[in-house]
């Protein structure tokens, strides 16, 4: 697997294919089965029968060879499968910036959004292919695909944000979202 560059990196081009969702070049690869998001779905019976009978691939992100490091502003393409599980969209894990900056994602391909959540006030953004959504400083972001052909977004941030996967898990997420009958319907996420 493709590993990240060494500072110092020189100024470079970046192809990217949005059927693909591929880089050229390219860093690591990260593939999330539906065993990978333990705690994120509402409906545990779903989740646990789910697992033990396809495990399905839920998203993928293939990230630039820019590293996740001070001063660096690193990219990564997400490509989320369409797909539910007891209802509830596919999504992708969630996360908190240890070192609170700002990010934006860029629709690619695909319908989604952004459910965002500071601990107290909850947000969600559309997403589709042109389309920005801008995450604050301080807001956790976690990322839903809400058709049914592959989402695909552009993600920047600083190298030195981080990922704190354990305030969603403490926290939640503000809202989640379900498919009802091919329309989203957001609920409140009880903790
Ligand atoms: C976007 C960016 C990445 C993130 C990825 C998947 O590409 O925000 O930093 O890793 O989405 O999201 P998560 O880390 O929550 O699984
Ligand atoms: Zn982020």
């Amino acid at each position: 697997m493709s590993q990240y560059a060494k500072p110092p990196i020189q100024p470079f081009e970046i192809s990217l294919d949005i059927p693909t969702g591929a880089l050229s070049p390219a860093g690591p690869t990260l593939i999330r089965k539906l065993s990978d998001l333990e705690g994120c779905f509402e409906n545990k019976e779903a989740f646990q029968s789910e697992v033990a009978q396809t495990n399905p691939i839920v998203y993928q992100v293939i990230s630039s060879l820019v590293p996740e490091t001070a001063r660096e502003l690193p990219q990564s393409i997400t490509t989320i499968y369409p797909g539910s599980c007891g209802d509830e969209l596919y999504m992708t894990k969630g996360h908190q910036h240890p070192d609170p900056q700002g990010e934006i994602y860029y629709g690619l391909e695909g319908t989604g959004g952004i459910i965002l959540f500071d601990g107290k006030e909850k947000k969600w953004l559309d997403i589709s292919p042109g389309k920005i959504g801008y995450i604050p400083p301080g807001w956790a972001h976690r990322s839903i695909n809400t058709g049914s052909t592959p989402y695909k977004f552009l993600a920047v941030y600083p190298g030195s944000a981080g990922h704190d996967y354990g305030w969603v898990l403490a926290k939640g997420m503000g809202f989640r979202a379900f498919d009802s009958n091919g329309k989203l319907v957001l609920k409140d996420f009880v903790i």
